[in-house]
């Protein structure tokens, strides 16, 4: 089998592809070296992606990809028959991650979706600091001078500054696109899906908030038994709602189809406080089943509350919900 340049190709050895998903990590103390190797065949001083691109593309064999592709830093090599040793380069991740400071407080749903979605997009790494409701640090000036609002997370890549947590779950997906796991389904129509479940996951949030943190948000004068009920039966309509739009999608599925998705990473934290304040699988089988797909997964289990593995043991307060 011949091949550009006149040499031939060993016909065992199936040609080297390059997918998106290249999970071989190189240190970044080996980029230099790994870089000059990638460099030597060509005269020219190329830039890292450029280098990157020619590279790939004068293999003959692997396909020129996307330039986004390269901006996510996995390093890979391979050997291409042709060339003896050839060393495709991908910015390590971490040096990406470094770039970007989380600011978090323990016990919070809007954390723990930054937390997740950063985990998907393998950006592991990245700086962070948790935070202490309790001693108001999330007022303190190093919140203030990102988010004027003074609340977590708090979230800078770069001069970039992005503090909601829906909006940094999007500006991740969008910036890291082709890296880690893909978070936004291609099809429209599951993009519409996805995007509505998203949104209604803020209805769910703020209902469950209602009850489980009532004596929180209502001074203790204006609290009355009757106040509470009425959130207990708000919660619980919104409960069956997601039971029925589970039951819908059917077993094994994710809050938005078949795929994991911005949607699960948004909701799920809502689940999971939803069993960790008792509510009972039993009579939300969905939802229960949803929590058991979900809370073993890596950016799940990677980003779960630091209090709840010190005190596994969660509360009853939705038992009879
Ligand atoms: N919309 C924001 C809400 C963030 C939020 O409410 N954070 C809470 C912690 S879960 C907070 O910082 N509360 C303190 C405050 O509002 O003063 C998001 O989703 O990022």
């Amino acid at each position: 089998m011949k091949e550009k340049g006149g040499k031939r190709r060993d016909p065992k050895r199936p040609p080297v592809r390059v997918s998106g998903e290249l999970n071989f990590r190189v240190p970044v103390k080996d980029l230099d070296s790994t870089l000059k190797c990638c460099r030597r065949p060509f005269k020219t001083k190329l830039s890292m992606n450029e280098c990157l691109q020619t590279t790939m593309t004068r293999s003959n064999v692997v396909k020129k990809r996307e330039p986004q592709c390269l901006h996510g830093e996995l390093l890979s090599s391979f050997h291409h028959p042709s060339t003896t040793s050839l060393s495709v380069v991908r910015i390590h991740s971490e040096t990406m991650a470094k770039a970007m400071t989380l600011l978090w407080g323990a016990g919070s749903p809007p954390c723990w979706r930054v937390m997740i979605t950063l985990e998907e997009k393998n950006l592991q790494g990245y700086n962070q600091k948790l935070l202490s409701f309790d001693k108001m640090e999330h007022k303190s000036k190093e919140v203030l001078d990102i988010n004027p609002r003074g609340q977590l997370p708090t979230f800078k890549h770069g001069n970039t500054i992005v503090n909601d947590s829906y909006a940094v779950c999007f500006y991740l997906e969008s910036k890291f696109k082709s890296q880690g796991n893909k978070l936004i389904p291609d099809s429209q129509e599951e993009q519409a899906l996805m995007y509505q479940r998203m949104f209604e996951g803020l209805t769910f949030y703020d209902k469950l908030n209602a009850v489980i943190y009532y004596d929180w948000f209502v001074p203790e004068g204006e609290r009355h038994e009757s106040a509470l009920n009425r959130n207990k039966e708000a919660l619980t309509t919104e409960l069956k709602l997601w039971e029925g739009y589970l039951q819908k999608l059917g077993s094994g599925s994710h809050v938005a189809g078949p795929s994991f998705t911005l949607a699960d990473v948004v909701i799920f934290p809502t689940v999971a406080y939803l069993f960790r304040f008792g509510l009972s699988a039993k009579r939300y089988p969905k939802l229960g089943e949803y929590h058991n797909l979900l809370k073993d997964r890596p950016s799940v289990k990677a980003s779960w509350p630091p209090h709840w593995l010190e005190n596994p043991e969660g509360q009853d307060t939705l038992k009879d919900i």
